[in-house]
């Protein structure tokens, strides 16, 4: 069920080294740290997640589901998880719908904003895969539905990421 958004061809651009982390999840602890509020939604990426990672090698005694309550909360735990330094890499699931009032706008902001902080801050790669949709619909449509399952995105992306930084931290200067 890999999302028609998730690219990973090959291309032929040019000389020079080039650096990509492979879709190998065998060897990586990987934990998802998903919202519970649109449990709807987000039960159907979580998943796509766990399809995408086992698919890839990687295997259930080095995967991780951590449960919070709303988007809102995920940083904050994607950040004491990825402190740790027991996983490779964090895929973040949750689905902010817009409803009547500015909250979405809130909610959302600080999710996203709070995501890219903890990855920046630990350096532990952590996947967005937090939607952000006007309606149910468009939810489910991104939750294995026909615009494919962003859980399983996000997963693949956790898995390269987490090899290419292996690969870069392994590099000779
Ligand atoms: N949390 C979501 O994950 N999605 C939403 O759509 C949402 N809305 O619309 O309210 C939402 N709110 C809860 C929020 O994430 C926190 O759990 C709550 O505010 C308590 O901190």
């Amino acid at each position: 069920m890999k999302g028609p958004s998730f690219n990973d061809e090959e291309v032929e651009d040019g000389p020079g080294l080039r650096l990509k982390g492979n879709l190998n999840g065998l060897g990586l602890r990987i934990a998802v740290v998903a919202s519970r509020y649109n449990r709807f939604v987000t039960s159907k990426l979580v998943e796509g997640a766990c399809e995408a990672l086992l698919s890839r090698g990687l295997e259930e005694k080095d995967l991780t589901v951590s449960w919070v309550p709303g988007s809102f909360e995920v940083p904050l735990v994607a950040l004491e998880m990825a402190r740790t330094g027991k996983w490779d890499a964090l895929v973040c699931l949750g689905a902010v719908i817009r409803g009547e009032t500015a909250h979405f706008d809130y909610v959302a902001g600080e999710a996203a904003r709070g995501i890219a902080d903890v990855t920046r801050e630990t350096g532990v790669p952590l996947a967005f895969g937090i939607l952000t949709t006007y309606t149910e619909e468009q939810a489910l449509e991104r939750a294995g539905g026909k615009m494919g399952n962003k859980g399983y995105d996000a997963a693949l992306a956790a898995i390269e990421s987490a090899n290419l930084l292996r690969l870069l931290r392994g590099m000779e200067s």
